[in-house]
């Protein structure tokens, strides 16, 4: 709302409006409309796709197109507002149309029949007026909809409004969170090794007593808290609590203090054995293009989505929004963004990258057979899969050669308007189109194929060459096209996934490339780039508009011979330093403390972890391998809200997902959410309706709800379950560090053929008897024939088997070995990361 307007208004409510015209009652009722004076932007309004909404000068202003015939072709309004039956309300607004029109402002219900409790016709002027009404509500109704009919000119004009107040009915609800018991734990459960922290919330301000106990009721440890002072993210005073000295593995524990006890947990090696699988298993349910088989996925099997088949109109044969182009594609396939049915090239693009990469940290962690999908027991590893399911359809987004922009993609393809909810994939009738090429999706498909070409070459040769031809095409048409970006405002039927500067993006594709080829041209610009250098450690952490991250993250861990390389390595360390001093400042343990928590705060704190896992890799120091750990509770139920944010996993846990098909909360014939899905999670800026009625003034950690309504709080996401599949399988990763050394040389090498010496060396205090050494190969190198070990490879993963005279390795000592092996084109990148019997050597 304008200042101006405010004090236009209180005028004419004194000179305009009679006593008799006007319910006193109900203009003294509690107000119904969310963000009418639209000084939070424009959620939750909405618009029909053919008029993009905008905050100016503190009112919502649209361009009404020309050439429509109804009313309702043009529509902006308002969902979910509650009626009570019998309650007389005051509908007010303020608004004006250039040129003059009259336009239609109703009050109904959202679906056929269209009731209409309030309709009328406002004569709108070009220097605005102030319009008010009164209704007595024949129905209760959680869900009316307030909506401004706009269409039916045939010339174009301009409606803008502001002040849209409905007083009346039934005060607001007051939302309390339950929030369980004060004592905050990972309620799946802590490593033995720790570390085990707990929060409590109290009034107290002096250390008290904790004691834990096992499942028998049995006092099993007991100290004193730690008062740690009021915790800005949640406004609660809390103390912490440190069990770490306690190891005994056991389920059924509980810790109390102050009176009040925790929700059981677990003390366990395995505690994140299952989180991998499931957190991976998620990208089946969420494919487009396919059936999704009941006896692979009992419960979540429906029809393909979007093959071609009525009532869908796509993804077969997709045309572009009117005037981008004049063909259409076969974009069929991939992932399914969120809850919603679109699919995005910017953001498909980190996520199918961070499965890739968890696979690429530590491919003997991931099998064929897995992740129970179609392609189960094809020979390659399910991940690796998976990931291909997404990467076709990224491929498919390409501009054909011969096209304008040929080798751009398009930014995205989605429906022309948003859908409600339930909606299964395969039931969506709108039209789908393509979006303009633009330079991010371009670039993200020059990235993601780049690093498919190097990780599926052990597999499927063709596939990677085709991957690779993609990537070099799309980096030349992202060089020749640098500043072709994602319109802000093309957000209506599918999220808009702008992003004005790509500087990230060129460089994140140019490491991936570098990374593939070992080219001067990538080398050099990888160089050059200011990201290259750079802190591009944000405190509110990586996502899909920030991937110079990815580009840091992979030249430091992928092996390559960049020229100051260990400036690189050295740099994720001090990010990683960076979050754990943020860590250790927190309350709550949390490695992400801004004032306001951003849109998919889960994702940004489990990618903060990310970047303390490879410090971890990197350098073996325990306190960063501790810090993922504890950051990790957080997700898993230390948290102000006493829930663990992934389904299925702690005894209270996020359920209602905002989806179309895993719909349990609006339809119980449909599933919530399959077990490892992570909600995107607290959001101080709530845009949608459930969070803005039942939130307001939510401090940081409380800005959630596991409501499926609750879109800007409680989405599932592909982008969000991915770094949640990295840390898991970080944190699933048993290998110890450090027992061992490996010195890994090549011995010569010509076209096509190296040859190679290992030397292990044993850094422990106890013999070695009988060893297996474990590796893969970064650049889909072969072994022929060795010496001195029995060698065994799968794919990318190499076994490497003592032959018993050479079992033993004393302290101190070691052992050498070696191959001739193989190599089809581009650079022979020594491995990096060995495990003799399972642990990682250093
Ligand atoms: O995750 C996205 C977030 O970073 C943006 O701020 C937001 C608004 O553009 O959009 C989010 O992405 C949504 C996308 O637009 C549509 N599919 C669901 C995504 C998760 O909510």
């Amino acid at each position: 709302m304008t200042r101006c307007r405010a004090a236009l208004l209180a005028l004419l409510t004194m000179v305009a409006l009679s006593p008799a015209a006007f319910a006193r009652a109900a203009d003294e009722g509690p107000e119904q409309i969310v963000n009418g004076t639209f000084d939070a932007g424009t959620a939750p309004w909405w618009s029909t796709g053919n008029t993009a909404l905008t905050v100016e000068g503190g009112r919502l202003c649209a361009d009404i197109p020309g050439g429509t015939a109804n009313p309702w072709d043009v529509i902006i309004g308002q969902d979910g507002v509650p009626l009570v039956a019998g309650d007389t309300y005051a509908y007010r607004f303020a608004a004006s149309a250039t040129p003059a029109r009259v336009g239609k402002a109703l009050i109904q219900l959202p679906v056929d029949p269209w009731t209409q409790y309030l309709s009328a016709s406002p004569e709108l002027s070009v220097s605005g007026n102030d319009y008010s009404y009164t209704f007595t509500a024949p129905v209760s109704l959680p869900n009316a909809q307030v909506a401004f009919q706009l269409g039916g000119s045939a010339e174009p004009w301009r409606f803008c409004m502001d002040d849209v107040s409905l007083k009346g009915g039934a005060e607001p609800e007051v939302y309390e969170p339950d929030t369980g018991p004060r004592v905050r734990v990972n309620m799946v459960g802590y490593l033995p090794s720790g570390p085990k922290k707990a929060t409590l919330v109290t009034e107290a301000t002096t250390p008290l007593d904790w004691e834990l106990r096992n499942a028998a009721g049995e006092t099993a440890a007991t100290g004193r808290t730690s008062p740690k002072g009021t915790d800005v993210s949640s406004g609660q005073n809390v103390h912490t609590i440190d069990f770490g000295a306690y190891a005994k593995p056991g389920t059924g524990y509980t810790l109390t203090a102050d009176g009040e006890t925790s929700r059981p947990f677990e003390i366990g090696a395995g505690v994140y054995d299952s989180l991998p699988t499931d957190a991976l298993k998620f990208y089946y349910t969420q494919r487009s293009g396919i059936e999704i088989l009941d006896s692979l996925r009992p419960g979540y099997g429906r029809p393909a989505g979007h093959a071609g088949t009525a009532p869908n109109q796509g993804d077969t044969d997709v045309p572009c929004q009117p005037g981008v182009c004049d063909y259409t594609l076969n974009v069929k396939g991939g992932w399914y963004d969120a809850g919603d049915h679109g699919k995005y090239v910017v953001n498909g693009g980190i996520s199918v990258h961070q499965l890739m990469a968890a696979y690429e940290r530590d491919r003997a962690a991931f099998t064929d057979g897995q992740l129970s999908i179609p392609e189960s027991g094809n020979g390659v590893p399910d991940v690796l899969d998976e990931a291909r399911w997404e990467q076709e359809f990224i491929l498919s987004m390409q501009v054909p050669d011969g096209r304008p922009y040929a080798g751009m993609a398009h930014h995205k393809v989605h429906d022309q308007n948003w859908t409600g909810l339930p909606l299964l994939p395969h039931l969506d009738p709108q039209k789908r189109e393509l979006h303009a090429p633009s330079t991010a999706a371009t670039l993200n498909l020059a990235a993601t194929a780049a690093q498919a070409a190097r990780l599926f070459a052990p597999h499927d040769a063709a596939f990677a060459a085709r991957n690779l031809k993609a990537a070099r095409k799309a980096w030349a048409a992202a060089k020749a096209n640098p500043e072709r970006y994602a319109d802000p405002a093309d957000g209506v039927g599918g999220g808009a996934y702008d992003d004005a500067d790509v500087s990230d993006e060129f460089y994140w594709a140019a490491a991936e490339l570098y990374l593939t080829t070992g080219e001067k041209e990538f080398r050099d610009f990888v160089l050059a780039s200011p990201h290259h250098t750079g802190d591009v450690w944000r405190e509110r952490g990586f996502d899909w508009g920030n991937t110079a991250q990815l580009g840091r993250l992979d030249l430091a861990t992928v092996p390559n011979a960049l020229p100051g390389r260990d400036e690189v390595r050295r740099s994720v360390v001090a990010g990683a330093e960076k979050y754990l001093a943020i860590q250790r400042a927190h309350p709550y343990g949390l490695p992400y403390a801004p004032a306001d928590f951003d849109w998919g705060s889960n994702n940004l704190i489990l990618n903060n972890l990310v970047v303390l896992a490879a410090a971890y890799d990197l350098t073996g120091q325990e306190k960063y391998r501790a810090a993922v750990r504890e950051g990790m509770d957080y997700l898993l139920g230390r948290n102000a809200l006493n829930r663990s944010y992934v389904t299925g996993y702690g005894e209270v846990s996020a359920q209602n997902q905002h989806s179309r098909w895993y719909a349990y909360q609006l339809d119980h014939s449909l599933p919530h959410p399959p077990r490892g899905s992570l909600a995107g999670g607290p959001n101080s800026a709530i845009q949608d309706p459930v969070a803005q009625r039942l939130l307001r003034g939510c401090k940081p950690q409380f800005c959630y709800i596991d409501d499926i309504e609750s879109w800007s709080t409680n989405e599932l996401t592909i982008n969000w379950n991915s770094p949640l599949a990295w840390v898991s399988a970080f944190l699933a990763d048993k290998g110890e560090q450090s027992a061992c050394r490996v010195r890994y040389s090549a011995h010569g090498s010509w076209p096509g053929g190296f040859t190679s010496q290992i030397v292990i060396e044993n850094t422990g205090r106890e013999s070695v008897d009988g060893w297996t050494l474990s590796w893969s190969f970064p650049g889909g190198q072969r072994i022929r024939q060795g010496w001195e070990a029995e060698f065994a490879q799968s794919g990318a993963v190499v076994t490497a088997t003592s032959l018993g005279h050479n079992d033993r390795i004393r302290p101190g000592g070691s052992v050498t070995f070696g191959f001739v092996g193989t190599h089809t084109s581009g650079p022979n990148p020594a491995p990096e990361t060995f495990r003799l019997n399972g642990d990682r050597c250093r």
